[in-house]
C-alpha cells in the first residue's frame, strides 16, 4: 500500500511539474500569443469587412438546381439580397431556389413523356386543360415566376418612360392613376394570386389571376399578354410584411424594372 501511495504521489508531482512546464512554457509565449490575438482581431476585422461586402448565409442564385427535365431554371439576375430594402433576401432565397425551383421541378414531371415535353411554356399555357390541376399549377407557377424575377432589379422603380409610358397615360390617364388600380387589384385579390399588366388588342388592362392562373390559360374571365407580373401569394412577402399586403405592393414599385417591362411591351406589340 505504502508503495502504491508513493507512486501515486510521485505521478501526482510529476504532473504538477509537467502542468507548471506548460503554464510557464505559455507565459513565456505569452508576447507571441499576445501578437496572435492582434493578428485574429485583425483576421476578425477582415471576415467583419467581407461580411458588409455580403456573403449571404443563404448561398449564391446561380448555385440553384432542379431536376433534369424539359425547362430549366431561368438564372435570377440579381443577388437574394439585392433588393432587401423593399424585399427582405429570406424572402427572395426561399421564393426562388424553393417555390419556384419546386413550380419547375412538378412541371417537368408532369409533362416528362408527352408532347407538352417539346412546347414553348406560352404554348402549354394558351393550350392548357383548365381540368389538369397538376399542370395548371406548376406550368402556371413557372411561368409567372419567370415573369416576376425578371421585372424586379435593384435599379428599378420610377415611371416607364417612351411608348410604355404613352400608353399608360393613355390608357390609364396618368402613371399615378394605374399605380393607384394596380395597387387596387393586388389588396383585393382574395387569398393567393397575381396581379398583371396586360396587352389585350392593342390596350393596356390591369387584371388578377387567382393561384398560379395566368391570363393566357382559356377559359378564365380575363385574358391578355402578361409583361408585368406581381406575386401578391403570401410567400412573396409575409416575413417582412406579415399581413401588411398594401406595404408590400407600395414597395414592389420601387423594385419594377420599367425598361425591361418596355421592353416586354415592344415585343408583344411587334408579333
Ligand atoms: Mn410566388
Amino acid at each position: 500500500m505504502k508503495l502504491k501511495n508513493t507512486i501515486t504521489l510521485a505521478m501526482v508531482a510529476l504532473a504538477t511539474i509537467m502542468s507548471t512546464d506548460n503554464v510557464n512554457a505559455q507565459s513565456k509565449k505569452a508576447p507571441a500569443s499576445c501578437g496572435n490575438t492582434k493578428k485574429t482581431k485583425k483576421a476578425k476585422k477582415e471576415i467583419m469587412n467581407v461580411s458588409v461586402m455580403r456573403m449571404s448565409s443563404y448561398g449564391n442564385p446561380e448555385d440553384v438546381t432542379a431536376k433534369a427535365g424539359a425547362f430549366a431554371i431561368v438564372p435570377l439576375k440579381y443577388d437574394y439580397y439585392a433588393v432587401e430594402k423593399y424585399i427582405d433576401e429570406e424572402t427572395m432565397y426561399i421564393h426562388f431556389s424553393k417555390h419556384y425551383v419546386g413550380y419547375l421541378n412538378n412541371l417537368n414531371k408532369a409533362v416528362e413523356g408527352t408532347n407538352k415535353a417539346g412546347m414553348k411554356i406560352e404554348e402549354i399555357l394558351r393550350t392548357m386543360d383548365m381540368n389538369n390541376a397538376t399542370l395548371r399549377n406548376n406550368a402556371g407557377g413557372y411561368y409567372n415566376h419567370n415573369m416576376y424575377f425578371d421585372v424586379i432589379s435593384p435599379n428599378g422603380g420610377g415611371m416607364p418612360e417612351g411608348a410604355l409610358g404613352d400608353a399608360i397615360n393613355r390608357d390609364f390617364g396618368s402613371f399615378e392613376k394605374f399605380k393607384e388600380q394596380f395597387s387596387e387589384a393586388g389588396a383585393k385579390r382574395f387569398g393567393s394570386g397575381w396581379v398583371w399588366l396586360v396587352v389585350n388588342n392593342n390596350k393596356l388592362q390591369i387584371v388578377t389571376t387567382a393561384n398560379q392562373d395566368n391570363p393566357l390559360m382559356p377559359g378564365l374571365d380575363v385574358t391578355g399578354t402578361p409583361i408585368l407580373g406581381m406575386d401578391v401569394w403570401e410567400h412573396a412577402y409575409y416575413l417582412k410584411y406579415q399581413n401588411k399586403r398594401g406595404d408590400y405592393i407600395t414597395n414592389f414599385f420601387n423594385v419594377i424594372d420599367w425598361n425591361r417591362v418596355a421592353e416586354l411591351y415592344g415585343q408583344v406589340l411587334a408579333k
